[in-house]
């Protein structure tokens, strides 16, 4: 098969380089109608908005293409290390505003759809965002790609293509309803199937050994496959024309297993296999924090690294590539353990089918991967079942027996027969049920491992794998978590970025930390008023939002005073709840003078695992206090809850840039680093916070004087729980904190039913596992000084520019210098 396609390649025009359309009004206006023509099928009369959005999709697309192409192929031909970051989650966002920001299109699209009697934002809204997530560490992987391509790094980025992301959330009388997110029903005009590239990747069977020209060896029989199809994703970098790739792979059912089945005429059961193959990359687990150790989820996850690997090996390598090499040429970052069967896989890759040397193998995994830890919660540490790996990857488990043996006489050689110590530290535990850990192996192997933030990455190293840090040192590192300022301020606060960019020049977007040149300006009256007005339109403008969306609305006037992100016990809605309650219970008992309580609207965005029971009461609980406050005339223009259902990237977009109060309230040591902290810091809302995560570098940076601060630090919640944790003890000494309590437990927001939240209430009084009661009071205090901080407006502002002006560090594109220097080692370019 000297393929047509060789010939086809081989022809003049096919030589040509590809070129982008002209970047005129009118030629973009001919590449729209063209697209919605020719692609749609339509003529600009009889288009729906839906065929003009996604005909404008690909008149971006088609601007792109050219260098992603040229990209590809300098890649290739670079042959230079790079990275392959393997994520289970990339919780993107919309793209057609991020891809027209990139590529400078965005005047040009606007004028050209207007010409054509279009308004562009209408078109924006058909975008149906792939929420192929489930927070902060799926949204951290969408940050780091496009960090990647503005840095122009040789990357590419590994995943699963979910038919349906994250669910989509409803209430339905206050209570959490989930959805279906089927985000491909109206169209996917940013993805790129490949079937022809197909990877066959198989399960389940037995191994056996055999003997290999007198060398014994291994081999995997697996019993069943299916095929890995991959869709790519242009990934544009910020006005630097790289536009690097990120590859979801879905699974479908193989042909060979078809062709069997339909043989034997059984034509129903071919159906089936169709079916359950497809359901490999069909549904994104939900859960936040705490896997579920169920066997699909496995499934996934080898699905995609397995298919991943074999994509590099043959692919991107040489066909005669010297292995041994392979340290040179690239970098498997793993986002969390999700992607962790990667490391036997890697190794029954070259030992049993590259027939390399067991050492040699292994020296060079140890090489090939590195390992980044997003947790301190012990229930979030990912364990599977020996029993199930063994069923659906009999090799791995083997191989896995195999790593942990050997590292275990390294560890008695260096520590003696310390028998506790090879317990504690062994990749197979032996309790409740024998089983691997995913954190151990990943250390193990890793050549690296980070943290997300300075101090989660000290606790790591001093509580969570001490024994490790011991075993390995220097293998420990921080890479402390970034945004993306091109998302999160160029396109969710254009405004914002108009006003630094008259006050600082261009460029700043692309070097963060120039924004420190804002601080000047933060004495500037004139500059002052200016960032007070751009505020208060992004609130007008959040409020046109919300009410479109929701039929909410945010009082003008009002501190706006936001908590979103998951609903977790760890994070404390709760411990917001009861402030909200306090606020409410002191006006109407009389014992506040409504007319002294400041303005604030509180907003929430929150969606809860599914089948996380407690987290679905507080969020019921949260919309029923809202029912209630905002109901009561006693109150009316002082408090107003507002929790719009299914928070998701878009309305993160609209929410964080007309915030003024940033809820970062975790109890000491449990939240990793926080991701929206940030967000919001850079978008001029001040923050309340405890001393966790990011939070710390956050107020190092922003000074004392602009953040305020309150609770338990990590070795007081030690200390505190050493002693005792007795929460009823709070309870009764605090009467604001008692009088809190007891309105819910009274029944007053749920009709006089005291039933409905006792479970919530007396999950605080006898449990509280995240001691929401023991920092109840420094946090009450702390809104205290919050609301007279805010009756200076002026100050405020000026606070507000300094948070700005002093977290250009936390740009994504700094974690990625951070990850090249300190664990990828990779070149800057290609
Ligand atoms: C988050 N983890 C951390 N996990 O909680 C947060 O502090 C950190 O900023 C962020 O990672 C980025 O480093 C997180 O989002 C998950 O969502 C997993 C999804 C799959 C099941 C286990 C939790």
């Amino acid at each position: 098969a000297a393929s047509g396609r060789t010939q086809i390649a081989d022809h003049p025009l096919a030589l040509a380089p590809v070129s982008a359309p002209a970047s005129s009004v009118d030629g973009f206006v001919r590449e729209f109608l063209k697209n919605l023509n020719f692609t749609q099928g339509v003529p600009l009369s009889a288009s729906s908005p839906n065929d003009r959005y996604l005909a404008l999709a690909h008149t971006v697309r088609d601007y792109l293409m050219a260098r992603w192409l040229e990209d590809q192929r300098g890649q290739r031909e670079a042959q230079s290390k790079g990275v392959a970051y393997l994520s289970a989650e990339y919780l993107l966002g919309r793209q057609l505003d991020n891809n027209l920001l990139a590529s400078r299109l965005t005047d040009v699209a606007t004028e050209a759809l207007a010409k054509c009697g279009i308004d562009i934002d209408d078109l924006r809204q058909q975008e149906v965002e792939p929420g192929l997530g489930n927070g902060g560490l799926g949204r951290l992987a969408a940050c780091f790609i496009d960090s990647l391509a503005t840095m122009s790094v040789p990357s590419i980025g590994y995943g699963i293509r979910y038919e349906y992301g994250i669910f989509r959330q409803t209430f339905v009388d206050g209570q959490q309803v989930e959805q279906p997110d089927a985000w491909l029903s109206l169209g996917s005009p940013w993805e790129f199937p490949h079937p022809e590239a197909a990877q066959t990747i198989s399960f389940a069977g037995h191994t056996e050994t055999y003997d290999d020209d007198g060398v014994e060896r291994s081999r995997w029989i697996p019993a069943w496959n299916v095929q890995a199809v991959p869709y790519n994703y242009m990934v544009p970098g910020y006005h630097n024309g790289r536009v690097n790739t990120l590859r979801l792979w879905r699974s479908v059912a193989t042909n060979a297993f078809d062709l069997r089945i339909f043989n034997s005429g059984d034509y129903e059961e071919a159906v089936r296999a169709q079916i359950f193959a497809e359901n490999i990359s069909k549904v994104l687990y939900p859960e936040d924090s705490t896997p579920q150790g169920k066997e699909l989820r496995l499934q996934q996850q080898y699905f995609f690294v397995a298919a991943s690997i074999r994509d590099f090996l043959t692919n991107v390598l040489a066909e005669d590539f010297d292995l041994e090499k392979l340290p040179e040429r690239i970098i498997f970052q793993l986002n969390d353990t999700h992607p962790v069967i990667a490391v036997p896989e890697f190794m029954r890759v070259l030992v049993d089918e590259k027939k390399m040397d067991w050492d040699a193998a292994w020296a060079i995994t140890q090489q090939c991967f590195a390992y980044t830890c997003h947790t301190l919660l012990p229930e979030a540490l990912e364990v599977w079942s020996v029993d199930l790996l063994g069923r659906l990857l009999p090799r791995h488990l083997e191989i896995i027996y195999r790593i942990n043996d050997e590292f275990l006489l390294a560890v008695r050689e260096r520590f003696g027969d310390d028998e506790m110590r090879i317990r504690n530290m062994s990749i197979v535990s032996d309790f409740p049920e024998r089983s691997v850990r995913m954190a151990y192996l990943a250390t193990v192997a890793g050549a690296k491992v980070n943290g997300v933030a300075e101090l989660h990455s000290q606790l790591l190293r001093d509580k969570v794998l001490p024994d490790f840090n011991e075993f390995y040192p220097g293998k420990f590192t921080n890479v402390t978590n970034g945004v993306t300022p091109r998302r999160f301020i160029r396109l969710a606060n254009p405004q914002l970025a108009d006003l630094i960019t008259e006050a600082l020049g261009a460029g700043w977007t692309v070097d963060l930390e120039r924004l420190r040149g804002l601080e000047s300006f933060a004495e500037d009256p004139e500059f002052r008023a200016r960032f007070a007005e751009v505020k208060a339109a992004n609130k007008r403008t959040l409020n046109t939002v919300l009410l479109a969306r929701d039929g909410l609305s945010v009082p003008d006037g009002h501190m706006l005073d936001v908590m979103v992100k998951r609903l977790h016990e760890y994070k404390r809605q709760m411990l917001k709840v009861l402030h909200i309650v306090t606020s409410y219970e002191g006006i109407i008992s009389g014992r506040v003078d409504v007319k002294d309580v400041t303005p604030r609207t509180f907003i929430f965005g929150a969606k809860a695992a599914p089948g996380y029971v407690m987290a679905k009461r507080i969020i019921h609980l949260i919309n029923a206090v809202g029912s209630v406050v905002n109901a009561d005339p006693r109150v009316e223009g002082r408090l107003n809850v507002v929790f719009p259902p299914n928070y998701n990237v878009t309305l993160a977009e609209r929410v964080i840039p007309a915030a003024d109060l940033s809820e970062q309230i975790s109890l000491a040591g449990k939240e990793a680093s926080g991701t929206g902290n940030m967000k919001f810091a850079l978008n001029g809302a001040l923050t309340i916070g405890t001393d966790d995560g990011a939070n710390v570098e956050i107020r190092e940076l922003v000074g004392d004087d602009n953040f305020f601060l309150f609770g338990m630090t990590e070795p007081e919640v030690e200390a505190l729980w050493a002693e005792g944790y007795r929460p009823s003890e709070f309870y009764q000494k605090d009467e604001d904190l008692r009088r809190a309590i007891d309105l819910i437990a009274s029944g007053a927001f749920s009709g006089g039913d005291r039933t409905t939240f006792e479970p919530v209430v007396s999950n605080l009084l006898y449990d509280d596992r995240f001691m929401v009661l023991a920092d109840y009071a420094s946090y009450i205090a702390e809104q205290g000084k919050v609301d007279a901080a805010y009756g200076d407006q002026d100050a405020w502002t000026r606070s507000a520019i300094l948070n700005v002006a002093r977290s250009g560090y936390f740009s994504s594109d700094r974690s990625m210098r951070d990850y090249i220097q300190r664990i990828w080692h990779t070149p800057p370019a290609y």
